[in-house]
């Protein structure tokens, strides 16, 4: 399920999920069933024969955003399951900090799920949230989701900032994850649950391999009342088929 690359500046992690507030990321194998994961892949199923879901395609190097996505808004719409789902996960994650975080204001964001077909990837990435939960529907071969816990030079106060970019865009460089990153690689399995830091953590999702799509749910938390200065162009970006401006999406 797990594979590290090197634990240079940081000690190895116990991949549990009340490990996650220090480490930057944690996990539980088995949160869903099988059976209860089957049920949630029927809703989807049954959705999709009859809404079509836009198709996300952004260049970035040899790791593009290509995806399609079942946003917020529609998911409140149709699956009331999964905005269960997203406030029994929320009790575990605020359990694990040990202080109250609640589901985005906006809720086409804080609550998605991420549909990969074969081929597809997520280009490397921060979130613009405190904290993000992943939740694997199905096993597909490849398709991991591969992360570097705790890795971002965080400017607190300053996070839009000229800097924090120039920052970013630095450790970003495969030469510098290589020297300083440790990597997690997380391969998808039916039930299992992540979750990590993401405003902290930067992740990606390798290509998927074989002919099925991967799907899993993404559950976003931050404190109560927090803004994202990059909303409007990034949920474009992120959401719907043609980008209007080229914006460099560095949060998710
Ligand atoms: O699908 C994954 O494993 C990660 C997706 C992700 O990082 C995101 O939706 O922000
Ligand atoms: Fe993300």
């Amino acid at each position: 399920m797990f594979r590290q690359t090197r634990s240079f500046l940081m000690p190895r992690l116990v991949p549990t999920l009340d490990a996650f507030a220090a480490q930057g990321f944690g996990a539980q194998a088995g949160f869903l069933s099988e059976d209860e994961c089957s049920a949630l892949l029927e809703q989807i199923a049954s959705y999709r024969s009859t809404h079509e879901l836009p198709e996300v395609y952004r260049a970035s190097g040899d790791r593009p955003l290509h995806y399609s996505v079942i946003d917020g808004e529609r998911i409140t719409t149709h699956f009331p399951d999964l905005v269960s789902l997203y406030e029994r996960v929320n009790a575990l994650v605020n359990e694990a900090m040990g202080e109250e975080l609640v589901p985005l204001e906006d809720l086409r964001v804080g609550l998605n799920v991420n549909v990969t077909p074969a081929g597809g990837t997520y280009r490397w990435h921060y979130d613009r949230n405190a904290v993000t939960a992943i939740l694997y529907l199905n096993a597909v071969p490849g398709g991991e989701t591969e992360i570097y816990p705790n890795y971002r030079l965080f400017m607190e106060g300053a996070r839009y900032s000229a800097l924090q970019r120039i920052a970013d865009r630095v450790l970003e460089m495969r030469i510098v994850r290589g020297m300083f990153g440790r990597l997690v690689q997380v391969a998808p399995e039916t039930g299992l649950l992540v979750a990590m830091r993401g405003n902290r953590c930067l992740h990606s999702v390798r290509p998927v391999e074989g002919d099925a799509d991967r799907i899993n749910v993404i559950m976003a938390y931050d404190r109560p009342g927090v803004q994202f200065a990059v909303a409007p162009q990034l949920d474009q970006y992120l959401y719907e088929s043609e980008a209007a401006s080229k914006v460099d999406p560095n949060y998710r």
